[in-house]
C-alpha cells in the first residue's frame, strides 16, 4: 500500500538491482487516518490542519485523508488496525488501549491527574516518552498529545452527588477493565460499549447514563438522552495522534520530520480549540434543558477508587513507577 523511497530501495535491493537505478522522485502515498468525531469537532479541524501541512510541506509527496465519524470502525478495532499497519493513522483516546499497550492504562486511573495543566506538562516530557515507547513496542507512535478534558457522569435518571447516588446506575464505559472496576467501586453496573452506540442505548434504556468531556457530550446529541450532567471529573485521560510504525518506517527521515512537526502544530491548535468548545458546549447543552451540578467534595468518590489503584499495581507492579511520577510521589 505504501509505496516511499525507502520501502522501493529495500525490494530493488533485494531484488538485486541498483539503487542508483531507482533516481525517479518517490511516489505519492496516501496514509488513512481514522476519526471518531464530526467534522466541527476541535480534533478534527486540528487534523485538516495537520493533513493541510504534511502535504504542502512534502510537496504532495505525502498525503493524508481523514475519515471522519468513525466510518472506518470502532475505537478499540481502529486501534488494533493502526498497530498492524492496516490503517496508518489514528487520533486515539488512550482509554480504549489499555487492552493491548499496559503503558497507556496510567492515565485511565481514576483521578490520576491533578488537573489540566499537570496533564499537558506530564505528557509533553517523561510521562508522554514513557507511553509512547510502550506503543512503539506494540505497532505503534504518538506523535502529539490532544487534550480531551475531564469526563463527567451522565445519566437520564437522577443528579450524582456523591457516591451513593451512582448504586445501581447502569452505565456505559470505554472498553477497559479498569472503567468496569471504576464503576463498580462506585456500586453502579457498568457496560462497556462503542462510542456510536452509546445514544441510541441510553434512548432505549439499555443504560442509564455514560460519562464523557462536555463536547463528546455535546457533539453526538448524548445530552438530549442524558439530562443530568454532574461534574464529577473522574478521567482526565489524554488523546494521541497516532501513527503505525508500518507507515512511519515506510518515510524518509525528512518525511518523518515533517509529519511529526505538523502533528505536534495541530496539537497546539487543538488544544486552544479544545477550551472554547467545552465552554460552549457547556452553554448549549444548558439550553437544551440539562441540568448541571457540580461536585462539593470529590474526596468520597476519591477514596473509593483505592481498590481500583491497588488492583491495578498488583497485577502491574512495573509500571508503579510511572504512577507515582504522575502523582508527584517518587
Ligand atoms: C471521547 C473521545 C473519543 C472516544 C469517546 C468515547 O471523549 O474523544 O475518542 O473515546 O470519548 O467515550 O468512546
Amino acid at each position: 500500500m505504501l509505496d516511499f523511497t525507502k520501502n522501493a530501495k529495500r525490494v530493488a535491493v533485494a531484488a538485486g538491482l541498483s539503487v542508483a537505478a531507482l533516481a525517479a522522485p518517490a511516489a505519492a502515498a496516501e496514509l488513512r487516518a481514522w476519526n471518531i468525531h464530526v467534522e466541527d469537532y476541535p480534533n478534527s479541524i486540528a487534523l485538516e490542519s495537520f493533513a493541510a501541512e504534511v502535504a504542502d510541506k512534502t510537496g504532495g509527496e505525502v498525503t493524508i485523508k481523514l475519515f471522519h465519524n468513525g466510518v472506518l470502525g470502532s475505537q478499540p478495532d481502529a486501534i488494533e488496525q493502526v498497530r498492524l499497519g492496516a490503517l496508518d493513522i489514528g487520533q486515539f483516546n488512550l482509554g480504549p488501549m489499555g487492552t493491548s499497550i499496559p503503558e497507556t492504562n496510567v492515565v485511565s486511573l481514576p483521578f490520576i491527574f491533578p488537573g489540566i495543566p499537570e496533564m499537558y506538562e506530564l505528557m509533553d516530557g517523561a510521562v508522554g516518552e514513557a507511553i509512547s515507547a510502550g506503543m512503539e513496542k506494540k505497532g505503534m507512535k504518538a506523535l502529539a498529545w490532544y487534550d480531551s478534558g475531564a469526563r463527567s457522569f451522565y445519566n437520564s435518571i437522577r443528579p450524582i452527588n456523591s457516591p451513593a447516588d451512582v448504586e445501581g446506575l447502569k452505565l456505559r464505559v470505554m472498553n477497559n477493565d479498569l472503567f468496569v472496576g471504576m464503576v463498580e467501586a462506585l456500586d453502579g453496573n457498568a457496560t462497556p460499549m462503542a462510542f456510536g452506540e452509546v445514544y441510541q442505548s441510553i434512548k432505549t434504556g439499555v443504560v442509564d447514563g455514560a460519562e464523557n468531556n462536555p463536547p463528546s457530550y455535546e457533539s453526538v446529541s448524548h445530552f438530549e438522552v442524558a439530562q443530568f450532567y454532574s461534574l464529577t471529573e473522574h478521567l482526565i485521560i489524554p488523546e494521541c495522534v497516532c501513527v503505525s510504525m508500518k507507515a512511519w518506517d515506510a518515510m524518509t527521515p525528512e518525511q518523518q520530520e515533517i509529519v511529526a512537526t505538523a502533528a505536534r502544530n495541530s496539537a497546539a491548535q487543538q488544544r486552544e480549540l479544545w477550551q472554547a468548545r467545552e465552554a460552549s458546549a457547556m452553554k448549549n447543552v444548558e439550553a437544551g434543558g440539562v441540568t448541571i451540578n457540580k461536585i462539593a467534595d470529590k474526596g468520597p468518590f476519591q477514596e473509593r477508587m483505592a481498590g481500583v489503584y491497588d488492583g491495578f499495581l498488583e497485577a502491574n507492579p512495573e509500571l508503579t513507577d510511572l504512577v507515582n511520577l504522575i502523582r508527584g510521589t517518587n
